[in-house]
C-alpha cells in the first residue's frame, strides 16, 4: 500500500493510548530519565506550529531514552490559573473552570495528534484542587519556616520559638523584617500571644509586608508591571498610581547567594544564568550612617538620627557633597521644612505617577527637591545637604545614596543642575598606577587612603568607619521579595484566615480550601477583591484571606507532582522523589528566566531545607527553544489624492509608483507569495468589491517576518499541516527548520520535501506494485555503510541536541539505500528504530509489518553502532621506487606487513617498474605507503 499517513498515524496514537506504551515505571532496575517540558497555559487560541517546537525536540529525546534502555519519565499537564480565563470570564460571565476545561480540550486534541509519547497518566492541573491542595500545603511550610543564616537554610518556627523562650532574641542571626524587638526570654513569654505571633511573622518566610504595586482605581485591581504602559493600564488606558498595600510576600531574598551560586552547578545556558545573576545582582560594598545635623524642626527624628547609605565606592567618601534619599524614604517627612514643604510635596505627588520601570529609564531628565536639612559626613565633618529625587529606589540598598559628582556620572547631572558643590577625587578604582599623593588632584582629607590602591583603600575606609561605629562592610542584592498574591478570583486561595488582625493558618486536615463560588469575577463594590463576594464563606474563627495566589505558585513544584501525581496522603511520596530525584533534561522558552525559573529553584531549595526533596537544584539541564516567528504577508492599499484608502489593491511589485498603505492578509490565502483573489474578497465584507493593480496577471504581496499572532493573520496552525501531511512529515519538518535554539521564521518551503523523504522511506519496504516485502539475505558491505553512518550520526546529534542535522542525514541515507536497491530486513529493521524517534507512526506501523509484536518498537534497543562497517577495507597505496611514486595499488587493509611486501611484489606492474632487479629494502607504512629502495 502507498504511504497512508492518516490512517497510520491513528491507528497507532489510538494503540498507545489504550495500551499505556509510554507510562513510566515507578521502579525499575533501569536507569532512570526525566524529560520534562514547560506546561502550557491552556489559550483559547489553541496551539500554533511555534507551541510544538520545543515538544517535538523533548520528545525525540525522551522516545531515544527509551531505546537507550531509559525508565524515561516524559509528562504533560496545564498551568490552567491565570488571567486570561478570568479576564473572559468578567466579559461573558462564564465560570473561568468551563472555559479552561473546554481549552484543555482543544490542547489535548493538539497534542495528541503529534504522536508525543506523554504518560498522561500522570496529568497535572494547577487549578484542580487535588493539586492545588498541594500548593497550599507548601504556602503553608514557608509560613511556618524562618531562615536560620548559621545554619544556612530553613528551619522550623517552633525552633525559633523555643530559642526565644529559652534566650530571648540573643543569638538569632535569621533573615527577617529590618524592625525585629530585642527581648529576654522572660520579656518574650510575657508578650501576649497577638504580640509574640506579629513578632514572628517578620520572620516567616511568607509573610504580610506593605508593599507599593500598580493600582489601578478605576478597574479596582492591582496590574503587574507589564500590564502598565506610560502610567496606563494597557487594558482600556486607565490611570495607574503606585499604592502602598498589604501583601503576601515569599522571603526568596533569603535564598539569594544560595540561588546565586547554585547556577555553577548546572548545565543551562550562560545567558540564562548570567539573566538570573543580574537579576540576584549582587553587589559587594559598605553601608554608612551619616548623622543628620540637628535643628530644631526634627522633634519627631527620635529613633534615627542617622541617614544611612548603601553605596559600591566607599572609597569615593571624601567626594560626597549631598545625600538624595528617595521620595518614599520614612524620614522624608521629618527631615522637609517648613520652607522646603510646598517643594518636597509636588515632587512626591510627580514620583507617584511613575513606575519603578519608569523612573530607572529616565536617567537623562534630572529632577528632585532640597528638604531643608542636612547631614554630616562621618569622617570629616563636612556639612550636607540633603536631597530627595526619583532616580533613588526606595527599595534598594537603604533607599539613600551618598552623591559623588566627581564620581558618579547622575551625580555629576544632578549636582550641575542644581549648583551643588563639585569636590575633585582621584578615581582610586581606575588609576593605573599607584596613586601619588604629590600630583594634583590628589585625595582631599583622606590622608589615611594616600598612596592605596582601589582595594587597599577600600579596605581602609571601611576599617576607620568601623572604629567609629559609623559604617560596615555590606553585601547588597537587588533581588527583591516576591509579592505573592493577586486581587483575583481565577487562583489559588490563600489557606489562611485573620484574627484581632493577625493571619492564621487554617487546619492542615481542611486542606484543600477550595475556591469559592462568586456570583460576578470583579472586585466587591468596597473593592475588595471578587473572593469577597463569596457569600458564606468564613472560617469559623475569622475572615478568610481574600487575595489568591500569583500565576506563579502552582508552577514552583509541578514536576514533583509528576513524579507521584495522583497520591492524596503527600505531595509526592519519598519513594518517588528519592527514585525519580531531579528533572534530567528541560525544555522551554526564555521569557522564564527571572520568573518561573528562579521562583522554581526558590521553593526546591526550600522543600530540600525542611527535607521534602533530595536535590538542591531541579532542573539540571535545560535548554531554551526559539521562538518560530510568522511569515506576515501583506497586500497594499491605494491612497487617493486626498490621503484616503481606497479599495484598490496594488501588487508588492508596483508599490514604489504609487503611494499605497499596507495591511496584513490572511496566510493562508497566499500561497507562494501569490495572493488568492477569490478567497480574498471574501476574507472581509468590503474586499467583495476590491480591485487590484496586478503584475504579470497576478497580485504579489510583501512578505515580513513578525511574531507569530491572530492579529497579524500570520498564525500556521499544525491540524492544517498535519491534515495535509501528517504529524511525522510536521516533527520531522519542525527539527529541520534550524538549530533547536535559534529562532527562526515558519515557512513551508521545504515541507513537500520532508514528505517526500518519508514516502522514500517507505517505498524501501514495498515494491512497485506497493506490496510489502522484504529479503533475508545477508546485508552487503555497502548497505552496513549506510546503515551504521546513520546509527552514528543520530546518537551523536541527539546526545548534543542536535535535532536538524539528523534530519538532512536521515534523507541521505535514505538516498543511498535506495540507490543500493536495499530491501534487506536486518538493515531495514536498525533504520526503522534509528528514526523512530523523529517519525514515530510510519515506524511503528513498519515494524509491525517487519513482523514485531505490535507497540515493542518503543522500548526495541537501538542499534550499536560498529565502526567497523565505516572503515574502508582496502586503501590505495601509492608505490614508490627510491622516494618517487609510480602507481597506486589497491590493498586490502586487514593484510599485515609481510603480506603487504609479498602483494606488492608480486604485482606485474610493480615488477615491470623494478625491470628486473631486486629491492635492497621495502618499506612499508601500513595504511600509506610502500617505499622500495633499489
Ligand atoms: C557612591 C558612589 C560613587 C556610587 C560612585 C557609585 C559610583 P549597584 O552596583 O547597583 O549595587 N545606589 C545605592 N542605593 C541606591 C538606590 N536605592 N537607588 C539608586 N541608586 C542607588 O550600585 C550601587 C550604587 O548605586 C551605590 O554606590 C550608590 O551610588 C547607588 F562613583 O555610592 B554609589
Amino acid at each position: 500500500m502507498d504511504y497512508q499517513f492518516k490512517d497510520i498515524e491513528q491507528k497507532w496514537q489510538q494503540f498507545w493510548a489504550q495500551h499505556g506504551t509510554f507510562k513510566a515505571e515507578d521502579k525499575s532496575a533501569k536507569p532512570k530519565y526525566y524529560v520534562l517540558d514547560m506546561f502550557p497555559y491552556p489559550s483559547g487560541a489553541g496551539l500554533h506550529v511555534g507551541h510544538p517546537l520545543g515538544y517535538i525536540a523533548s520528545d525525540i529525546f525522551a522516545r531515544y531514552k527509551r531505546l537507550k534502555g531509559f525508565n524515561v519519565l516524559h509528562p504533560m499537564g496545564y498551568d490552567s490559573f491565570g488571567l486570561p480565563a478570568e479576564q473572559y470570564a468578567i466579559q461573558t460571565g462564564q465560570h473561568p473552570a468551563i472555559t479552561t476545561e473546554a481549552n484543555i480540550a482543544t490542547y489535548r486534541r493538539q497534542l495528541d495528534q503529534i504522536g508525543f509519547s506523554f504518560d498522561w497518566s500522570r496529568e497535572v492541573r494547577t487549578s484542580s484542587p487535588d493539586y492545588y491542595k498541594w500548593t497550599q500545603w507548601i504556602f503553608m511550610q514557608l509560613f511556618n519556616s524562618w531562615y536560620n543564616k548559621d545554619a544556612d537554610k530553613a528551619e522550623s518556627i517552633t525552633k525559633l520559638v523555643e530559642h526565644f523562650e529559652q534566650n530571648g532574641s540573643a543569638g538569632i542571626n535569621a533573615v527577617c523584617d529590618e524592625e525585629v524587638l530585642s527581648f529576654t526570654a522572660d520579656e518574650w513569654k510575657a508578650m501576649p500571644n497577638s504580640a509574640q505571633q506579629s513578632e514572628l511573622l517578620k520572620y516567616r518566610l511568607t509573610y504580610l509586608r506593605e508593599s507599593t504595586v500598580n493600582w489601578c482605581p478605576a478597574l479596582g485591581t492591582v496590574l503587574a508591571n507589564d500590564e502598565v504602559k506610560d502610567g496606563f493600564s494597557e487594558r482600556g488606558g486607565y490611570p495607574v498610581e503606585q499604592k502602598k498595600m498589604m501583601q503576601w510576600s515569599m522571603r526568596i531574598t533569603a535564598y539569594a547567594e544560595r540561588l546565586l551560586q547554585g547556577l555553577d552547578t548546572i548545565d543551562w545556558p550562560e545567558p540564562l544564568k548570567e539573566m538570573q545573576r543580574n537579576w540576584i545582582g549582587k553587589s559587594t560594598g559598605a553601608s554608612v550612617k551619616f548623622p543628620i545635623e540637628k535643628t530644631t524642626h526634627h522633634s519627631s527624628l527620635t529613633t534615627h538620627n542617622y541617614i544611612e547609605v548603601f553605596t559600591t565606592r566607599i572609597d569615593t567618601i571624601f567626594g560626597v557633597t549631598f545625600l538624595v534619599i528617595a521620595p518614599e524614604h520614612e524620614l522624608v517627612a521629618s527631615l522637609t521644612t517648613p520652607e522646603q514643604k510646598a517643594d518636597i510635596d509636588a515632587y512626591i505627588t510627580a514620583t507617584k505617577k511613575k513606575s519603578e520601570l519608569d523612573r530607572m529609564a529616565d536617567a537623562k531628565t534630572v529632577s528632585g527637591a532640597f528638604t531643608g536639612s542636612y547631614v554630616l559626613n562621618p569622617l570629616n565633618g563636612e556639612k550636607i545637604q540633603i536631597w530627595i529625587a526619583d532616580y533613588v529606589l526606595a527599595g534598594y540598598g537603604t533607599g539613600a545614596v551618598m552623591a559623588v559628582p566627581s564620581g558618579d556620572q547622575r551625580d555629576y547631572l544632578f549636582a550641575k543642575h542644581f549648583n551643588l558643590p563639585i569636590v575633585p577625587i582621584i578615581d582610586i578604582q581606575n588609576i593605573e598606577t599607584e596613586a601619588d599623593p604629590t600630583k594634583e588632584g590628589t585625595y582631599i582629607n583622606s590622608d589615611f587612603m594616600n598612596g592605596l590602591d582601589y582595594k587597599a583603600g577600600t579596605a581602609a575606609v571601611i576599617a576607620k568607619l568601623e572604629s567609629i561605629g559609623a559604617g560596615k562592610a555590606k553585601v547588597n542584592f537587588r533581588m527583591r521579595d516576591a509579592i505573592f498574591g493577586r486581587q483575583r478570583y481565577w487562583g489559588e486561595p490563600v489557606p489562611v484566615y485573620f484574627k484581632d488582625g493577625l493571619p492564621h493558618l487554617i487546619e492542615e486536615s481542611h486542606l484543600p480550601l477550595l475556591l469559592p463560588e462568586v456570583d460576578k469575577y470583579l472586585p466587591t463594590e468596597s473593592g475588595e477583591p471578587p473572593l469577597g463576594r463569596a457569600e458564606g464563606w468564613k472560617h469559623p474563627e475569622g475572615e478568610y484571606e481574600l487575595s489568591t495566589m500569583p500565576g506563579w505558585a502552582g508552577s514552583s513544584w509541578y514536576w514533583y507532582r509528576y513524579m507521584d501525581a495522583h497520591n492524596d496522603k503527600e505531595f509526592a511520596s519519598r519513594e518517588a522523589i528519592e527514585y525519580w530525584k531531579d528533572v534530567d533534561l528541560y525544555i522551554g522558552g526564555s521569557e522564564h528566566a527571572t520568573g518561573h525559573l528562579l521562583y522554581s529553584r526558590f521553593w526546591n531549595k526550600f522543600l530540600k531545607d525542611i527535607d521534602q526533596v533530595v536535590e538542591e537544584e531541579p532542573f539540571k539541564k535545560l535548554i531554551n527553544q526559539g521562538m518560530i516567528q510568522g511569515r506576515s504577508n501583506f497586500v497594499y492599499r491605494l491612497i487617493d489624492e486626498e490621503g484616503r484608502g481606497t479599495n484598490t489593491f496594488v501588487s508588492h511589485g508596483l508599490i514604489k509608483e504609487y503611494k499605497t498603505s499596507p495591511l496584513h492578509v490572511d496566510v493562508n490565502i497566499v500561497e507562494n507569495e501569490v495572493l488568492n483573489i477569490e478567497k480574498f474578497k471574501k476574507f472581509r465584507p468590503e474586499f467583495e468589491t476590491a480591485e487590484f493593480i496586478l503584475e504579470s496577471g497576478k497580485y504579489i504581496c510583501g512578505v515580513e517576518v513578525e511574531k507569530m499572532s491572530k492579529s497579524k493573520f500570520n498564525v500556521v496552525n499544525p491540524d492544517d499541516i498535519i491534515n495535509r501531511y501528517g504529524a511525522d512529515t510536521l516533527r520531522m519538518y519542525e527539527m529541520f527548520l534550524g538549530p533547536l535554539e535559534q529562532s527562526k521564521p515558519w515557512n513551508t518551503n521545504g515541507i513537500e520535501g520532508v514528505f517526500k523523504f518519508l514516502r522514500k522511506f517507505w517505498r524501501l519496504f514495498h515494491n512497485d506494485a506497493w506490496e510489502f516485502g522484504v529479503s533475508n539475505a545477508e546485508p552487503s558491505k555497502a548497505e552496513l555503510k549506510a546503515l551504521h553512518k546513520i546509527i552514528r550520526k543520530v546518537e551523536e546529534d541527539i546526545e548534543r541536541f542536535s535535532f536538524n542535522t539528523s534530519v538532512s542525514s536521515f534523507m541521505i541515507a535514505v538516498n543511498e539505500l535506495t540507490d543500493l536497491k536495499c530491501n534487506n530486513r536486518t538493515v531495514l529493521q536498525d533504520l526503522v528504530i534509528v528514526l523512530s524517534s523523529y517519525a514515530p507512526h510510519i515506524c511503528e506501523e513498519l515494524w509491525t509489518l517487519l513482523g514485531n509484536p505490535a507497540g515493542s518498537l518503543s522500548y526495541a534497543p537501538f542499534p550499536k553502532f560498529n565502526s567497523a562497517y565505516l572503515v574502508e577495507d582496502e586503501f590505495a597505496y601509492p608505490i614508490s621506487i627510491n622516494g618517487k611514486t609510480k602507481m597506486n595499488l589497491n590493498i586490502s587493509l586487514s593484510l599485515d606487513i609481510k603480506d603487504i611486501e609479498a602483494f606488492v611484489l608480486a604485482n606485474a606492474d610493480v615488477q615491470r617498474y623494478l625491470d628486473g632487479k631486486t629491492p635492497k629494502k621495502v618499506i612499508v607504512v601500513k595504511g600509506r605507503i610502500v617505499n622500495m629502495v633499489v
